[in-house]
C-alpha cells in the first residue's frame, strides 16, 4: 500500500505498547487521508506519494485537553486580586462572586462574542499541539445560555483545527434566581435543559459539580439518571474541596472520568478501578487555589486507575492557557513521572473523552493527529517550565502548523 505521506527520520513516542513512551527510534509514520496508515522503524516503511524529513525530531500523538471551561464571558482577574488580599475561593463564591459573576457576563454575551473570546484562549493551546479539546457549558445555568455555550463550543470545532467534545455542565452552580431552591434548579436541569440540548445534538457527555458549594451526591444521582435514559456518558467534578463520595458515585454510573479528586477516598478509588473510570487531575486549579491536599496519586497507580491531566481552563480556579505547563506541574506537585504526564494528555485523555479507539496514540487506524517537537527526549515535555518546543502540528492528516 502506498501512503499519501511518509513522515521519516523521526523518533515516535507512540504511547502504545510496552516500551517507555511506546518509543520507536529512527521511525517513520505513514499517513493516508485523515488517518495513520502505518508506524514502525524507518527501514520497514512502504512507498509514499510524498515524504517529509523530520530531522530526528520527536513525534507524539496530538495533545488532548480533556477538561476545560474555556467558553465564557468576561474574566475574573479582579477576583484574583481580591484573593491575593486574603479572600478565599469559597468566600468569594458565597458572596455572589465566583462562578455566578461569570454567569452574568456569559448570559450577556452573544454566541459570536463567546466564540471570539474563547478562540483567543484556544489558539495558544493549538499552537502547543492540542488537537482535541473538551469544552464544558455551565456558565449559562438557563436553557438559552447553556445552549449558546454549547453552540459556541461546536462553532470552535468547525472554525478552528481542533476536535471538540462538548459536555453539558448545567449543574455547575446554583443560578441566583434559584437561591435556596437547589432541588428546583435540579428539576430544571433534569426535565428541561439536559433533555432539550441532548435532543439538539449539542451534548457529548454530561457532568455535575458535586461539592458542598455546588450540588449534593443525591442531586448528582438525579442528573445521572437522566443521562442514563438519554444514553449519554457521564463525567463528574468530584472531591475537589471535600469528600462527598463522588468518585464512587461516578463509578457506579460507569463514568468516563471523575475529575479533580484531591479528596478521593479508598473505596472511591477501588470503584473507579473496577469501572474503568479515568482520574482526571487538574494541577492548574491545585496551583491557583493554593491547595495543599494532594490527590492520592499512589493509590490510583496501585489500583490501576488511568490518570489524565488537563488545564481545567476557566476564569476562576484555573486561568490556564498551556497544557504543556500542566505536565511540569503534575510532575512537581503530584509527583507524576514525565511518562505518566505525557500519557495523561494523550492516551488517557482520549479515554476520558470516550475516544480511546480513535485518538490518543500513534497507531495504524487512528486519527492522524500528531505533534512534532524539537526535543532530544520526551521527558523534556514535562521538564521545561514554559516555552513551546512545538515545531509542527498535524490534525486529521493536514498540517495545521507546517514542519
Ligand atoms: N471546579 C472548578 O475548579 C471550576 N468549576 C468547577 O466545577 C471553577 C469554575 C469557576 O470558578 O468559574
Ligand atoms: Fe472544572
Amino acid at each position: 500500500m502506498e501512503y499519501d505521506l511518509l513522515l521519516e527520520n523521526c523518533n515516535a513516542a507512540t504511547m502504545a505498547g510496552d516500551a517507555p513512551y511506546g518509543a520507536i527510534e529512527d521511525a517513520a509514520i505513514g499517513i493516508s487521508g485523515e488517518k495513520i496508515a502505518w508506524v514502525g522503524p524507518r527501514k520497514d516503511a512502504g512507498s509514499a506519494k510524498a515524504r517529509v524529513d523530520l530531522k530526528k525530531r520527536w513525534v507524539t500523538p496530538g495533545l488532548i485537553d480533556c477538561h476545560t471551561h474555556i467558553v465564557y464571558g468576561g474574566d475574573r482577574a479582579n477576583e484574583f486580586e481580591l484573593r491575593l488580599k486574603g479572600a478565599t475561593y469559597e468566600e468569594i463564591a458565597k458572596a455572589g462572586g465566583g462562578i455566578v459573576s461569570t454567569v452574568k457576563a456569559t448570559r450577556a454575551a452573544s454566541e459570536d462574542e463567546l466564540v471570539a473570546s474563547a478562540a483567543k484562549r484556544v489558539a495558544p493551546l493549538l499552537n502547543e499541539g492540542v488537537t482535541t479539546i473538551e469544552i464544558k457549558s455551565g456558565y449559562g445555568l438557563d436553557l438559552e445560555t447553556e445552549r449558546r455555550m454549547l453552540q459556541a463550543a461546536r462553532a470552535i470545532g468547525k472554525t478552528m483545527p481542533v476536535t471538540v467534545r462538548a459536555t453539558c455542565l448545567a449543574a455547575h452552580a446554583l443560578p441566583p434566581e434559584y437561591k435556596d431552591r437547589s432541588d428546583a434548579y435540579i428539576d430544571l436541569v433534569c426535565n428541561e435543559i439536559t433533555p432539550t440540548l441532548a435532543k439538539e445534538g449539542l451534548v457529548d457527555a454530561i457532568d455535575v459539580f458535586c461539592e458542598k458549594i455546588a450540588f449534593s451526591a443525591e442531586q448528582t444521582r438525579r442528573v445521572f439518571e437522566v443521562a442514563k435514559k438519554l444514553a449519554i456518558p457521564v463525567k463528574l467534578h468530584a472531591e475537589q474541596l471535600s469528600d462527598l463520595n463522588g468518585a464512587a458515585l461516578a463509578a457506579e454510573y460507569g463514568a468516563l472520568s471523575a475529575e479533580h479528586l484531591e479528596w478521593a477516598n479508598e473505596s472511591g478509588i477501588a470503584a473507579m478501578a473496577k469501572s474503568g473510570t479515568v482520574a482526571v487531575l487538574l494541577p492548574g486549579a491545585f496551583y491557583a487555589l493554593r491547595e495543599t491536599k494532594l490527590p492520592p496519586i499512589d493509590a490510583f497507580r496501585k489500583a490501576g486507575v488511568a490518570m489524565a491531566l488537563a488545564t481545567d481552563s476557566n476564569p476562576g480556579s484555573s486561568p490556564a492557557l498551556s497544557l504543556l505547563l500542566m505536565l511540569s506541574m503534575a510532575c512537581t506537585f503530584f509527583r507524576f513521572t514525565p511518562e505518566e504526564a505525557l500519557r495523561g494528555v494523550t492516551v488517557n485523555a482520549a479515554k476520558a473523552l470516550g475516544l480511546a479507539k480513535s485518538h490518543g496514540t500513534i497507531e495504524a487506524g487512528k486519527a492522524a493527529d500528531l505533534v512534532v517537537f524539537d526535543i532530544a527526549r520526551p521527558a523534556e515535555l514535562a521538564y521545561w517550565i514554559g516555552g513551546t518546543p512545538t515545531v509542527a502540528v498535524m490534525r486529521a492528516g493536514q498540517w495545521t502548523r507546517q514542519p
